[in-house]
């Protein structure tokens, strides 16, 4: 053994030594793949800076697939103390990897190769003292490891040996292959954009393809729109539980194969970036993945309200009358949506002027606009090939197409032919910002749709426009591909030699799509930079609104990848009105937050075909819930707004009234999730991690880290069956209903069709409002707050928070002077309850004269009633106009079965006025039971 080296300043240790015993696995007897024969480590030294640089030869040289690299480049560095990258590269030739403008991060060195050999058992160990991670590699064949520091447990280990039914690592240039051992109890989550029916958790075997596909989300296991390469792998650990996630960004096509003890990346190009993100909490997790992804945007105050939207608003009569619709029955809605209904022929930025003739659709706008609704109308990428169109003359005179063979590329979406911008062109980008200002101009929207991204084509291969014939037809659906197309599959590009589980089919990756040997800016192949479109598009589209107003912007993406949370909300695509479906929803949903893009949500009632009755009930009931609420059907379905069957208007009145009573919360969600990545809906682990039943649960939610949904997501039912983790859970709509349970457990509850259940954790304290009809209005009613102790605990503590601003201001953030953040405590012992506040930012909510009416306490162990209430520090006379008010709860389930005499009131104080933007504290004696 040689010494470990130690290098004081950088507090990295770097240790060479040949193998011990704890490598004696991994020796020549490992079985080599087929499809290479591995690398061996040549050389490794440190940089300047703290890293790694490895250098590795390829061994013997295999064929399939192409040929192996032949030298690679590795790249280690420990970046913070809880991230960690691995970097593997060719050393001889720059590769594709996600350009550094999209996600910005460090660019690697690139370092001549050092001659040298290691034995072949060399071990080389980078432990850096700040750091979470060990990282370890084996000489040859060459695999890597990474360790927590903490605990000492393998996190990934790709490291061939004789267990592992696949090889060791493979680089081809259009194949790369890696594997890593997996602990058999490890949970993993992610791996998406993908429908699973097997709920949150990675189900072994199920295929994950990440390629972004317009295919609609009912197909399962299949890749759909987005592509995350990221999973988080949560370990019970006996008890002690700790999280962490792998991000592999790359953004060429990939099947990821999940094999219960083992994963597999297999991937058509690009290079290994692998970044891991140490937790250990998983809210540590989406933390530190968001700080390095970019943090999810902030989202405007009404965004939080309830959307309606339709294909097939044929024109402004029938939009208004849906608005007028939705307040005749007293439903809450904020925002109304067009489909491509209002463009002139499908072309984007146009207005189609027997429809919606603009005058009218102005003093529409004019009207809506001065109650605080706001409007949103669709965006496609495929600009309409029309030389009279503005649009199309303007982006061909700047040249911002995707180019096959220097000419743009010709596809077809719905207005018949069109071209795709490039928006990895900076022209591009300048262009589309021109255009957003000009359509603003003539409509001013307050956000955009941009649907159709991954790119969706109605053609595959390279197309002509037909002579002599009308491409579209006008008659026949406008999907079918018109134009002249032939195949392309002479290149290696649109017929790599490995093909991805495309669509579920293998189908060729240029299907429905740009052909993948199309070009972009700069000569970056569409086979690289499929998968980006969507992303690309999305920060061209923030770049324009924002420059616009200077407001907040809005917008909802259907194609995502790695980091487009920091400009977009998401919605879950094309699904189908069925029961399966609603369930789909929620797992969507939360991977969705562990994606860092919290503000996301399913067409409520479903896309296609129409929901019964029963099922749009059940659905709003959990749509009122997701972070993006909206309502949304196809064109050739029936209409399904919320005020179609009296039923479902009764439970969209009783859902969507709790939401709006929950907005301050969510938008305090909103806030937390902007500056630290905290999903807004979350699997019930983010909050119990020690609770292993609920490491799959994916059928109830967490708004935050105390909100229980607990929907009914079957037909015909009017009980659910919710899991309880240990501890008192209040219900919201009913304050008095209790469960309490040490361990935690099932309890059946009652959910009649227009119900709902939704609890409260204990040790919380959540804002409310009054709720509303329009977000704007609810805004203005009187808060309340909500604090739960533990049921019948004689000591506790609860804790909340609130953030308000003024949502269109481009930033969310303290110290602005503008915003207003406060945090509340709560404390109970034996001497009665405390509430009080600290008040960090005070200006936003004093402007508004905003104040506190009610405060409510549940689970107080006390028969005596409250005394002696006190306000900052003086008693509070008969003679005012504030009640206390004490009821007894009702337990459904007690701590434990056979626990009759554990009784606990509910104390209510009301009438009071208390300023959102200062300091208070209130107390009162409670008669302590006994
Ligand atoms: O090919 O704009 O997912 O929400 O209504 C269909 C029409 C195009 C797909 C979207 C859907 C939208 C529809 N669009």
């Amino acid at each position: 053994m040689v010494p470990p080296l130690r290098l004081a300043s950088l507090l990295l240790v770097l240790l060479l030594c040949t193998a011990g015993a704890n490598s004696s696995s991994s020796s020549s007897s490992t079985p080599l793949t087929k499809i290479g024969n591995g690398y061996r480590l040549i050389s490794i030294r440190e940089t300047p800076d703290g890293g790694l640089v490895g250098h590795l030869v390829v061994n013997k040289q295999n064929n399939i697939y192409g040929p192996d690299l032949p030298h690679l480049q590795l790249f280690v560095k420990h970046e913070t103390e809880d991230r960690l990258r691995v970097h593997i590269t060719d050393a001889e030739t720059q590769r594709w990897e996600v350009p550094y403008d999209l996600l910005p991060r460090e660019q690697p060195p690139r370092l001549k190769q050092s001659i040298g050999s290691l034995g072949k058992n060399t071990i080389a160990v980078s432990e850096y003292s700040g750091s979470e991670f060990i990282f370890s590699c084996i000489s040859d064949p060459f695999g890597f490891a990474v360790r927590r520091k903490s605990n000492g447990q393998t996190l990934f280990n790709s490291s061939a040996d004789g267990s592992d039914p696949f090889g060791s690592l493979v680089f081809k240039d259009q194949y790369l292959e890696i594997s890593t051992k997996l602990p058999k109890d490890a949970s993993l989550y992610g791996l998406g954009e993908n429908t699973q029916p097997h709920g949150i958790k990675l189900y072994p075997n199920d295929p994950y393809t990440l390629y972004t596909t317009d295919v609609s989300a009912i197909n399962l296991n299949t890749d759909l729109y987005g592509s995350h390469p990221v999973y988080m792998d949560l370990r019970n650990n006996g008890g002690q539980p700790s999280a962490h996630a792998v991000l592999l960004l790359n953004s060429n096509g990939m099947d990821v194969v999940y094999r219960g003890t083992s994963l597999t990346y297999k991937i058509i190009g690009g290079v290994f970036d692998f970044y891991f993100f140490a937790g250990p909490t998983p809210l540590g997790v989406v933390d530190q993945y968001t700080s390095f992804i970019g943090r999810p945007a902030p989202m405007p105050y009404w965004s939080l309200g309830f959307h309606q939207c339709r294909w097939g608003y044929h024109n402004l009569s029938v939009v208004e009358d849906v608005v007028e619709n939705y307040k005749k029955a007293k439903i809450p809605l904020d925002v109304i949506w067009n489909d491509d209904d209002h463009m002139d022929g499908k072309k984007d930025f146009t207005l189609n002027s027997n429809n919606y003739p603009r005058p009218k659709l102005l003093a529409f706008l004019d009207k809506i606009h001065s109650i605080g609704m706001k409007y949103i109308v669709i965006i496609d990428p495929g600009i309409a090939v029309n030389s009279s169109y503005g649009v199309y003359q303007r982006g061909i005179a700047n040249d911002v197409f995707i180019k096959y063979a220097g000419e743009p590329y010709l596809a077809q979406v719905w207005p018949g032919a069109v071209n795709f911008p490039d928006f990895l062109n900076p022209k591009t980008v300048s262009w589309w910002g021109d255009e957003i200002r000009r359509f603003h101009e003539l409509v001013p929207v307050d956000g955009l749709w941009i649907d159709m991204n991954e790119v969706s084509n109605f053609c595959s291969g390279l197309c002509k426009i037909p002579q002599g014939k009308q491409c579209p037809t006008g008659t026949g659906p406008g999907w079918i591909c018109c134009l002249d197309c032939k195949n392309i599959t002479k290149t290696r590009w649109d017929d790599p030699p490995y093909k991805i589980n495309a669509s579920g089919l293998q189908v060729p990756i240029g299907f429905k799509t740009i052909a993948t040997s199309a070009v972009h800016y700069n000569g970056v192949l569409e086979y690289d930079a499929h998968s980006l479109y969507g992303f690309s598009q999305t920060i061209a589209t923030h770049k324009a609104l924002q420059g616009l107003e200077g407001k907040r912007p809005f917008i909802l993406s259907r194609s995502t990848y790695v980091g487009s949370g920091k400009y977009a909300a998401h919605w879950t695509g094309d699904n189908q009105g069925t029961w399966e479906n609603l369930r789909y929803s929620i797992s969507t949903m939360i991977n969705f937050g562990i994606f860092g893009v919290p503000m996301v949500g399913s067409d409520i009632c479903g896309f296609y075909p129409q929901p019964t009755e029963e099922l749009c009930n059940r659905w709003i009931e959990v749509g009122a819930f997701y972070p993006f609420s909206r309502d949304h059907a196809n064109y050739y379905s029936p209409r399904q707004e919320l005020y179609q069957w009296d039923s479902v208007a009764e439970s969209a009145r009783n859902a969507l009234g709790m939401r709006y009573k929950l907005l301050p919360y969510l938008y305090t969600l909103n806030y937390e999730a902007h500056i630290s990545g905290a999903p807004i809906a979350r699997p019930l682990f983010f909050s119990f991690p020690s609770y292993i039943e609920c490491y799959g649960l994916s059928t109830q939610f967490l708004l935050g880290s105390s909100l229980m949904v607990s929907p009914v997501l079957e037909q015909g039912k009017s009980e659910v069956k919710a899991l309880f983790p240990p501890g008192t859970w209040y219900s919201l709509f009913d304050m008095t209903q209790t469960i309490a349970s040490k361990e935690g457990s099932y309890v059946t509850l009652d959910a009649p069709l227009h119900v709902v259940n939704v609890h409260l954790y204990q040790n919380t304290i959540l804002p409310m409002q009054q709720g509303g009809l329009i977000s704007k209005e609810a805004r203005m009613t009187p808060f309340s707050l909500v604090v739960t102790f533990p049921a019948g605990a004689t000591e506790g503590a609860a804790k909340g928070n609130i953030f308000l601003d003024d949502d269109e201001l481009p930033e969310m953030k303290l110290g602005n002077g503008y915003s207003t953040y406060v945090d509340f405590y709560a404390t109970l012992t034996k001497g009665g309850v405390k509430v009080w506040s600290q008040v960090q930012e005070s200006k936003f909510a004093l402007g508004k004269g905003w104040y506190i009416e009610k405060i409510t306490v549940l689970g107080l162990n006390g028969s005596g009633g409250a005394s002696a209430l006190e306000i900052d520090g003086s008693p509070v006379t008969g003679a005012s106009n504030i009640e206390l008010s004490t009821t007894e709860h009702k337990f459904l389930r007690k701590l434990e079965d056979g626990d009759d005499k554990m009784k606990a009131v509910m104390v209510e104080v009301s009438g009071l006025s208390l300023s959102v933007g200062k300091n208070f504290a209130i107390s009162w004696k409670m008669g302590i039971k006994g």
